[in-house]
C-alpha cells in the first residue's frame, strides 16, 4: 500500500497521507512526502499543493516506535525543508489532531486551515523529548513567544479557535475542508512566491520572563528534564539565527531521544494503550451504559456518579433513606460545580449533567439500570447485604459491580445467584478526575461483565487495568507493602519527613506520610485491627501507626497525624518522633541515619518484589500493567516509567 499519494487536479495538486491508525510519520511516509516533492517539481501547470490526510485525523506525529533508534533517512527535518522551500505554496488541511511532527509538518507548509473540531499541539515533552523537526524554531515565527512557551513546554494541544487566535493556523473551515483548503491554496498562489516560516522574523509580543518559566517548570516537572530542555530550545530560537537554532534543536532532540527519561515515557505510552487488552478480547456485548445505577453517595459514590454524568450518561443514585439521598445529590451537584469552576466543563454542560441525575432510596428503581456499581461503606457485612438486595431486584442480564478497594470479590459474588455477572470496579479518588480504573476479575466473572468494565472505562476515558482477586488488588497491595517497609525504616532510624522528602525528591507529588494524613489514618487502622487475629505471631509488625491513631492523630482532619497542622502546614512533631523512638526501643532496633538514596532504593525494591509476586500469582497480566497502575493511580513519577520498568532497565544495564 502506498502511504503517500499525489493527485494532480488542474492547477492544484493534492498530496494525501494514508498511514493508519494515526498517520504517523514513519520512514515510508517521510520517503513518500519527499518523492511527492520531486514528482511535483516536474508537474506542469501546478500552482499550489494541498496536503491532507486520510482517516480520522491529520498526522499524530513521528512514529513513536522509531524514536530512540538510529534515525533512518530521509529524516523529517529534511522532508520539511523540502516542502518549506518549495517554489509554490503548500496548504495543510487539518482535521482531527495535528500533533508533534504532524504540527511541525503543518508549520512547514505555507498556509494552514483546520476544521473547527481540530486540535493542534506539540506533546513531545510528554515523551521525554522536544520537537525535533523545527517546531521550536517555526512556532515562534507564527505565534508570539509568550504563546509558544506554554505550548512547547506543557505539551497540551489547543483547539482550532485558540490556534487561529494566536496565529498558528490561518483559517477555520466550517464546511468542506478540502474545497476550502484548495481555494486558500490558489489565493496564496496568486500572491507570488511563498515565504517559508523559518525565513520570517519572530512574532513581536510581550517579552518572556525566562527565569520565571524555568523556576515554574522545575517545580512542576519534579525532576523531568524535557520541559526545561524545551524551554532552552525556545531560548535558543530567541537568540540565534533560524539555521543555528534548527541545528541546536535537532542535537537536543537526538540526545533526549536516547535518554532514560524518554525510554520510560515511551514505555508508559504504549503500556497505557496495551492495558486492558484482556478486556477488549472479551467476546461479549457490554451492558448498555446510557443509564447506570450507583449505590452510596459518599465521597466515592458521588465521584463515580459525577464521572458518569460528565461522560453523558444518566445516573440513578440510591442511598439508605431520603435525607441521605438528598445529601448525595447535593454532593454530586457540588462536585459538578467545582468542575465547572475549574473550567473543565461549560455551564450548559454542567446543567445538563445535573439534569441526568436522579436519586432515591428504593433498590427496585435500580432495575432499569443495566449496570449498577455499589460504593457503600468498606465492610464485608454491609456490602454482602447490598448484593443480596440487588440479587433480588435486578434483571438476570444486569451487571453488578463493587467498588471495593480491599474486600474479596469472590465472597461478594457468592452472595448472588449468578456470580458471572459480578466484577470489581476499583475507582480512585476523586473518581471523576483520576484516570485509573482497576477492573477486578473474580473467579466466576463472565465475559459480559468484563466487556462492560471495558466499555465503562472507554466511556469515562479511563485507563482500565485488569486485576485478579487478592488483598488490595494491584495498587493497594503494592502500597501496603511499601508502607509497611517505610514503618520498618522508621523503627530503624528514619523520620517521616525524611521519607517524604526522599519520595518527593524522586518525583512523587507527595510522600507516603503526607498522603496518609490527607486521606486519614483510620481506615487502614480498622483494617489492621480486623486482621490482627489472623496475623502470625512471628510476623514483623510496627506499632507506630497504631500508636498515632490511639492518640487521636488521624491525619489532617484531626489537625494531627504524622505531622502537626496547627500552623496550617505540615510540621514535623516531636511527639511523633518520641513515639517512633519508643517503638524502636520496644522492637530492639538500633537507630541509624538513612540517606534519601537508601530510602528510595528500599521503597523501589519492595515495590518490585511485591509486583513480581503479583505477576507470579497471576493477579496482574503484565509488568507494564503494574507500572500503569502505579503511575496513573499512585503518584509514581511518570518520567521514571514505573517500578517494574526501572527494575528491568537496571537489570539490563
Ligand atoms: C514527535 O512527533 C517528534 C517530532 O517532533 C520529531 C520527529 C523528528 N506513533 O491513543 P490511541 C498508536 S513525537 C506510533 O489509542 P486515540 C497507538 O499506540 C510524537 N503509534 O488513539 C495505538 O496503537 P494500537 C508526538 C502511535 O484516538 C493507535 O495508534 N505525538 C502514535 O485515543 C491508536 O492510538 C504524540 O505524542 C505515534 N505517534 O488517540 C501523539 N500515536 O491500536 C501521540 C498513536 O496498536 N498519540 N499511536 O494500540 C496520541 O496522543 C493519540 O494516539 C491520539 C489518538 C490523540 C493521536
Amino acid at each position: 500500500m502506498t502511504t503517500v499519494t499525489v493527485d494532480i487536479l488542474g492547477p492544484l495538486a493534492r498530496v494525501t497521507i494514508d498511514n493508519p491508525p494515526v498517520n504517523a510519520l514513519g520512514q515510508e511516509v517521510r520517503a513518500g512526502l519527499l518523492a511527492a516533492c520531486h514528482a511535483l517539481a516536474g508537474a506542469e501547470g501546478v500552482r499550489a499543493v494541498v496536503l491532507t490526510c486520510a482517516g480520522r485525523s491529520f498526522v499524530a506525529g513521528a512514529d513513536i516506535r522509531e524514536l530512540g533508534k538510529t534515525p533512518v533517512d530521509p529524516c523529517l527535518p529534511d522532508v520539511l525543508a523540502a516542502i518549506e522551500g518549495w517554489r509554490l505554496p503548500w496548504v495543510a488541511a487539518v482535521h482531527g489532531t495535528a500533533l508533534g511532527g504532524g504540527l511541525e509538518l503543518a508549520m512547514a507548509c505555507h498556509g494552514r486551515i483546520a476544521t473547527a473540531a481540530a486540535r493542534l499541539g506539540l506533546p513531545e515533552v510528554t515523551l521525554g523529548i522536544i520537537p525535533g523537526a523545527g517546531g521550536t524554531v517555526r512556532l515562534p515565527r507564527l505565534v508570539p513567544m509568550a504563546e509558544a512557551v506554554p505550548l512547547v513546554t506543557g505539551g497540551k494541544p489547543v483547539d482550532a479557535a485558540t490556534a487561529q487566535r494566536i496565529g498558528l493556523i490561518d483559517r477555520i473551515s466550517h464546511g468542506d475542508l478540502i474545497a476550502e483548503a484548495e481555494a486558500f491554496a490558489l489565493e496564496l498562489a496568486g500572491q507570488g512566491a511563498p515565504v517559508p516560516a523559518r525565513a520570517r522574523d519572530l512574532v513581536a509580543g510581550e517579552p518572556v520572563d525566562w527565569a520565571a518559566w524555568e523556576a515554574r517548570l522545575r517545580k512542576r516537572g519534579r525532576g523531568a528534564a524535557a520541559p526545561l530542555e524545551a524551554l532552552a530550545a525556545l531560548c535558543d530560537t530567541a537568540a540565534l539565527p533560524a539555521a543555528e537554532a534548527l541545528a541546536a534543536e535537532r542535537a537536543r532532540f537526538l540526545r533526549l531521544s536516547a535518554s532514560p527519561e524518554a525510554a520510560a515515557l515511551r514505555n508508559i505510552f504504549f503500556a497505557e494503550r496495551r492495558a486492558g487488552e484482556a478486556l477488549r478480547r472479551a467476546q461479549a456485548d457490554p451492558a448498555d451504559l446510557a443509564q447506570v445505577g450507583v449505590i452510596g453517595g459518599g465521597t466515592m459514590g458521588a465521584g463515580i456518579a459525577t464521572a458518569i454524568l460528565l461522560a453523558g450518561s444518566r445516573v440513578h443514585l440510591v442511598e439508605r433513606d431520603a435525607p441521605a439521598a438528598t445529601a448525595a445529590a447535593q454532593r454530586v451537584a457540588d462536585t459538578i460545580m467545582a468542575s465547572q469552576a475549574r473550567g473543565v466543563i461549560s455551564q450548559p454542560a454542567a446543567d445538563a449533567a445535573r439534569g441526568r441525575l436522579t436519586v432515591g432510596s428504593d433498590y427496585v428503581d435500580l432495575a432499569r439500570c443495566p449496570l449498577v456499581i455499589e460504593a457503600v461503606f468498606e465492610e464485608m457485612g454491609v456490602k454482602r447485604e447490598v448484593f443480596s438486595k440487588l440479587d433480588a431486584v435486578m434483571p438476570a442480564e444486569a451487571v453488578l459491580a463493587t467498588n471495593t478497594s480491599y474486600l474479596d470479590v469472590n465472597v461478594l459474588a457468592a452472595t448472588t445467584r449468578d456470580p458471572s455477572r459480578i466484577l470489581g470496579l476499583h475507582f480512585f479518588s476523586p473518581a471523576h478526575v483520576m484516570k485509573l480504573l482497576e477492573v477486578v476479575r473474580a473467579d466466576a466473572t463472565g465475559a459480559r461483565a468484563l466487556a462492560t468494565g471495558a466499555a465503562l472505562a472507554k466511556l469515562l476515558r479511563k485507563v482500565a487495568v485488569v486485576a485478579g482477586v487478592c488483598d488490595g488488588f494491584i495498587g493497594n497491595r503494592i502500597m501496603a507493602a511499601y508502607r509497611r517497609d517505610c514503618e520498618f525504616m522508621l523503627e530503624e532510624g528514619a523520620l517521616p519527613q525524611e521519607i517524604d522528602a526522599a519520595m518527593e525528591g524522586f518525583g512523587f507529588a507527595m510522600g507516603i506520610y503526607a498522603t496518609q494524613d490527607m486521606s486519614g489514618l483510620d481506615i487502614a487502622w480498622a483494617q489492621r485491627k480486623a486482621r490482627a487475629a489472623s496475623r502470625p505471631a512471628t510476623e514483623r509488625y510496627a506499632h507506630i501507626a497504631d500508636r498515632l491513631c490511639e492518640a487521636g492523630r488521624l491525619g489532617r482532619k484531626t489537625g494531627k497525624g504524622w505531622y502537626d497542622y496547627a500552623s496550617g502546614t505540615a510540621q514535623p512533631d516531636p511527639q511523633v518522633q518520641q513515639i517512633i523512638e519508643e517503638e524502636s526501643a520496644r522492637a530492639g532496633r538500633s537507630r541509624h541515619r538513612f540517606t534519601a538514596e537508601e530510602i528510595m532504593s528500599r521503597i523501589l525494591a519492595i515495590m518490585q518484589s511485591e509486583g513480581q509476586a503479583i505477576l507470579e500469582e497471576g493477579i496482574a497480566q503484565s509488568a507494564d500493567d503494574i507500572d500503569v497502575v502505579m503511575v496513573t493511580g499512585y503518584g509514581f513519577p511518570r518520567h521514571r516509567g514505573g517500578p517494574m520498568f526501572m527494575g528491568r532497565s537496571r537489570a539490563e544495564t
